[in-house]
């Protein structure tokens, strides 16, 4: 998978070299680009904002860098004749971070990880003029996207959080994969309390069935403690948690 990454903060990026992301980088099963926008302004300031038309608070993005990096992009991604074939749409994913899009959810970072090419276009102030927006899907998939309804000073932590939910689901860069199938939200459900040794700790003790060795109660008891947990947590997750088991009874 290639990611672009487009800022005028494109160090903020750089922990994304550590950890699992930065190790499927260096195995070749990612690669990571990142681009200042500010080498797309050629004003004296190398300016990429400016006061919104109509009059408001704040200042808004100027379209005409947002293209110019995105062209540079495309051109820089041009895949040789005999290389991977394009994505499903032919068109490479363009996430734009804000908190008005779409929130990523584990079902979208799933698609998201079976694309060839994402495009991170994570915008400051008050947002990019919405004329890059209309521009945009001549050239890419176009997804506004939200990690969650709180508002951020600007998209780049929500770009780390995307890339991390997104690239762990690539084969082959996490560790262990038998974990992505029992982790949370994996099924729908949060998921079931760990322990680990000792047994007694400060006065508190392991759930007995663990101990048991008996396989079956213990993934049934674990089952009950997700059932439990997310009717407690997360009533919305449950409620269709429900929903989704009636239909498979009918
Ligand atoms: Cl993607 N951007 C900003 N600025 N705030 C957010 C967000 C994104 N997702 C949630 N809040």
């Amino acid at each position: 998978m290639r990611i672009d990454l487009i800022s005028i903060f494109p160090e903020f990026f750089d922990v994304l070299d550590l950890s699992l992301i930065g190790k499927a980088q260096r195995e070749g099963r990612l690669a990571v680009h990142r681009h200042q926008l500010r080498d797309f302004s050629f004003d004296k300031h190398r300016s990429v904002d400016d006061t919104p038309t109509g009059g408001g608070a704040g200042m808004v993005m100027k379209p005409e860098p947002w293209a110019l990096a995105l062209e540079h992009v495309l051109t820089q991604a041009q895949p040789p004749a005999h290389a991977q074939s394009p994505d499903a749409e032919g068109l490479p994913t363009l996430i734009i971070p804000t908190p008005a899009g779409e929130v990523l959810t584990q079902h979208t970072a799933q698609q998201l990880a079976r694309t060839e090419h994402l495009v991170f276009a994570p915008g400051r102030f008050e947002g990019i003029d919405q004329r890059l927006l209309d521009w945009a899907p001549q050239h890419f998939d176009v997804r506004p996207m939200s990690i969650g309804d709180y508002v951020l000073n600007g998209g780049e932590s929500a770009v780390v959080v995307m890339v991390e939910a997104i690239t762990r689901l690539i084969p082959g860069v996490l560790g262990n994969p038998e974990s992505l199938a029992e982790e949370s939200h994996a099924h729908g459900l949060l998921e079931y309390p760990v322990y680990t040794k000792p047994a007694r700790w400060r006065g508190l003790d392991v759930p007995e069935i663990l101990l048991s060795g008996d396989h079956a109660k213990i993934a049934a008891w674990r089952a009950q403690q997700q059932d439990v947990r997310t009717r407690k947590l997360r009533p919305d997750l449950w409620a269709k948690h429900v929903v989704a088991q009636e239909k498979n009874l009918t």
